[in-house]
């Protein structure tokens, strides 16, 4: 074998041993113990980041673990082929959309290739494939015939300018991103899919996701956001007279409602307006505010008083109506009742307007008569200034209030959740056509299944003034299948959400004829998730969703897509900048800089490469084009090869925590890999000729080396179970550690020692290196491919020790320690004891009037 180490020539002779055996190809194997693993899908941005490779690692090392084990393990890969940044290149470079991304997909297809993941390639999905999308479409007609899918208007923000509707991120402060226009709210007739329907179920089912991380659980259910309150309704005198009702969860503060606000877009706020001109500008300045629930939180407090009041439903005191904008108009009633004393904006407001604050629950502190008040106190405590609810508690003050309400029909206890159905129509050219057509005569008429798929047009290039196919007369122009006159083809597209609430599925069933089939109630669930945080609430709740769906169709068996969830950590870097004379930083890449540590490794200070003038040392943060701190995953490899990207990526962190970039690490993990090589090939010849090591026969340091081998690797097998892949490749190095003090190759014993540790390090270490480990394998003589090697499992009989420490101790003080054998007696133990030096100064000599001894731990001699 080659003397050094040449992971260029070793990963691509691997790599295409794997593609000729087609080793990850799998099929299903009814009877035998399957395992699904998937990473979330890349988008084709053009090129990998690190982040890509960090995850489609972790995956990869799972997936090749779980095939050690033995199990069917599947591997899919594929694209989340649809969404906007298509359409913006084809837009600055006149390349149309399909092209970009099919170029993409072969690029980064190239790069994934190079890292070795052991994907089944055969499966590989592209969600703006037709074959693909077309079962978005056909789902979407089932949802319609169920009633899951609806026609609503909805708001959207228009600009003006460009006459087109911009996505949420094309809006910047309030203004159209190409035009800077003020960008307005509009409503338009969009489809929405009931996910809400789908909520209780979501919610409860959670609990029954043991693998999943709390924290992704959590904010699963405050995005459903169940929540138990009352209704209470506020008589009032407006046109003939009617209730306005807002929702609270805190009926137990309703003695203190100071005033009621309802939102800009509530009927008594627009009936207001109709004889206030202030209001109506006012109302007409709301709708240009943000639209998003974050928005809404954090802007400023407005506004203003309706000169209307509504009656306290208990006491009969007239409250001032307001119209303000935190109120949202799609929540509860669109309408609150504002208790400063005890709710954070009701305060904030109360506080801008000069309303009154009345307190009406004790605090813990027990001050709440002292004015003027700082802040609201929103915990929950007994009631005061409450009349006959005075001393009462949330539950009994609730619970009361509830009663006394419902016996005058002015309120009843109520459940209303913050989960909104899911808007999925968007007015973008690059997405799965919605499959509508709309007749003058018929209205919105389904495509029939017979016609699907509604192939969107490859080569459209959108020119900045809206969806290029409402152009476009090839797609456009149709007849309506049910009365067969001319019509219009409906020239939305599905949110690209939709794309990847299912893929999963697809990948189990490449060149389906139906949406799915038998071979996915074989693979699913999937047993392992990995993927971003950033996924945590809308990809995970819609894949959720969609399924329960399919289940509900007799699609698919299973309830919930993904039985383990892995959330991996961020990788980040260290930023570094100079600032501008204009004040601006500018962002300097990590590898154009060098830096001086202190010893302990922390920088110190820093200066450009380029001109050795200093530059600013800035935090460490997620690698981010923004911050110019990414390492190009494509150098990385070329300089290094795939395995120690490998390495070091499982080596600096656990799955789940952040990784810190460092090149000394990179520069760590080569070495490492280099010298696993080196020993291989110096011990290659003594190693292909040992036999097995004969544990019986082994004694002194060799049976001890042993031992530490075989309890790394127990360590190990511990470490991969709970997916602590730092501390499996801290295994390998003491291993290899271990396998370097043998000094001998000409003694048998000691060569079958190193056979046996070797093949122990290399099948540990092949899912994380499967590069190195394969040549090995193949050049040490075990077998032709790792992979089909036993996963290895520690020897007891090397494990046990020969010798066992215990401490010794005079009249209860530790005064040193001996070795004995694991046989040794009691009367062998009690004359090493006293025969250690430092021992026999204590005791003097005397023998000792009781000795204690507690096996495998200690002795203790009492004099
Ligand atoms: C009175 C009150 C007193 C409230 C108090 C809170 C504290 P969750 O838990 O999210 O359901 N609210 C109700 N409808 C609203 C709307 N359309 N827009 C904005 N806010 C609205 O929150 C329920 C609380 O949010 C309700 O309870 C209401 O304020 C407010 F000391 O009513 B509360
Ligand atoms: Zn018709």
């Amino acid at each position: 074998m080659a003397e050094s180490y040449n992971p260029q020539a070793i990963e691509a002779e691997a790599q295409s041993y794997w593609d000729e055996q087609r080793t990850f190809a799998v099929r299903e194997e009814p009877g035998r113990e399957k395992f699904y693993c998937l990473s979330m899908f890349p988008y084709p941005s053009g090129r990998l980041h690190m982040g890509h490779v960090r995850n489609y690692t972790i995956g990869d090392v799972i997936a090749r673990y779980q095939r050690m084990l033995g199990k069917n393990v599947l591997q899919p890969m594929g694209w989340d082929a649809f969404g906007l940044p298509a359409e913006n290149a084809a837009m600055a470079s006149g390349v149309a959309p399909a092209q970009w991304t099919f170029d993409n997909i072969a690029y980064m297809k190239k790069q994934l290739r190079l890292l070795g993941f052991a994907v089944d390639w055969e499966r590989e999905v592209a969600t703006c494939q037709p074959e693909y999308y077309r079962w978005n479409q056909w789902l979407f007609l089932r949802m319609l015939e169920k009633g899951i899918a609806y026609l609503k208007t909805g708001v959207v923000n228009w600009d003006p300018m460009d006459q087109t509707v911009l996505a949420n991120e094309q809006v910047i402060d309030g203004r159209g991103w190409r035009t800077g226009a003020l960008v307005e709210k509009r409503e338009i007739p969009m489809y929405y899919l009931a996910i809400t329907q789908y909520a209780e179920e979501l919610l409860a089912a959670l609990d029954q996701l043991p693998d999943w991380p709390e924290q992704v659980k959590l904010m699963q259910k405050n995005w459903i956001g169940k929540s138990h309150g009352v209704r209470i309704g506020f008589p009032h005198m407006v046109g003939e007279g009617g209730t306005l009702w807002v929702f609270t969860t805190r009926a137990d503060t309703l003695m203190g409602a100071t005033y009621v606000a309802v939102a800009a877009e509530h009927p008594l706020a627009l009936h207001a307006a109709q004889t206030n001109p202030h209001l109506a500008a006012f109302i007409e300045e709301c709708r240009h505010g943000g639209v998003t629930e974050a928005e809404l939180a954090t802007q400023e407090k407005k506004g203003m008083p309706t000169g209307l009041t509504v009656t306290h439903p208990l006491t009969g005191e007239l409250l001032p109506l307001w119209v303000a904008n935190y109120v949202l108009m799609g929540y509860g009633e669109g309408a609150v009742m504002a208790v400063p004393a005890h709710d954070e904006r009701d305060f904030e407001f109360a506080h801008k307007f000069e309303l009154p604050i009345k307190p009406v629950i004790r605090t813990r502190a027990g001050d709440e008569t002292l004015a003027p008040w700082q802040d609201a106190y929103a915990d929950y405590g007994v009631c005061i200034n409450s009349g006959q609810y005075d001393g009462l508690g949330f539950e009994q003050a609730v619970d009361a209030i509830a009663a006394d309400l419902s016996a005058k029909d002015l309120g009843e206890k109520k459940v209303i959740w913050r989960l909104r159905d899911w808007g999925v129509s968007r007015q973008r050219y690059w997405g799965t056509p919605i499959p509508i057509i709309h007749c003058q005569d018929c209205g919105a008429v389904p495509v029939p299944d017979a016609d699907l798929p509604v192939v969107l047009p490859g080569d459209l290039i959108p020119d900045g003034s809206g969806n290029p196919l409402n152009k476009y007369a090839e797609f456009l122009d149709c007849a309506c299948p049910r009365c067969g006159k001319p019509a219009r083809r409906e020239t939305d597209t599905m949110d690209t959400f939709v794309d990847s609430s299912w893929y999963f599925f697809r990948y189990c069933t490449p060149g389906a004829t139906t949406m799915t089939d038998a071979r996915a109630d074989y693979w699913m669930p999937v047993d392992q998730y990995v993927g971003g945080i950033e996924h945590a609430i809308l990809h995970l709740l819609y894949s959720r969703f969609w399924t329960k769906v399919m289940r509900d169709l007799g699609l698919t068996p299973v309830a919930e897509p993904f039985a383990k969830l892995l959330t991996q950590g961020m990788v980040v870097a260290p930023t570094f900048y100079r600032e501008t004379s204009d004040g601006r930083k500018q962002w300097i890449n990590p590898a154009d800089v060098k830096v001086q540590t202190d010893d302990k490794g922390r920088p110190l200070a820093a200066t450009l490469s380029a001109d050795g003038q200093p530059v600013a040392i800035g935090g460490i943060e997620k690698m981010a084009k923004s911050k110019n701190n990414g390492v190009d995953p494509q150098s990385l490899i070329e300089q290094y090869g795939a395995d120690t990207a490998r390495l070091f990526m499982m080596f600096a962190a656990p799955p789940d925590q952040a990784l810190e970039w460092s090149d000394a690490g990179v520069a760590g993990a080569y070495r490492f890999l280099r010298r696993l090589w080196f020993h291989a090939a110096e011990h290659q010849e003594a190693i292909r000729v040992a036999g097995d090591p004969d544990a019986a026969a082994l004694s002194g340091p060799l049976r001890e080396l042993r031992r530490e081998v075989h309890e790394a690797l127990r360590q190990a097998l511990y470490d991969f179970g709970r997916h602590q892949f730092n501390t499996v490749v801290s295994g390998g190095m003491k291993i290899l550690n271990a396998l370097s003090r043998i000094e001998s190759d000409g003694d048998p014993c000691a060569a079958a020692v190193r056979r046996e540790g070797l093949s122990i390090l290399l099948r540990l270490l092949s899912p994380v290196v499967p590069h190195v480990t394969h040549a090995l394998w193949r050049e040490l003589g075990y077998g032709d491919d790792v992979l089909d090697a036993a996963w290895p499992a520690p020897d007891e009989t090397a494990l046990a020790r020969d010798l066992m420490t215990l401490v010794v101790q005079v009249n209860g003080k530790l005064r040193g320690q001996i070795e004995v054998p694991v046989s040794a007696d009691r009367e062998f133990i009690e004359q090493a004891a006293r025969a250690e030096p430092n021992v026999w100064r204590f005791v003097e000599g005397k023998p000792p009037r009781k000795i204690v001894i507690v096996p495998g731990k200690l002795v203790n001699l009492v004099c």
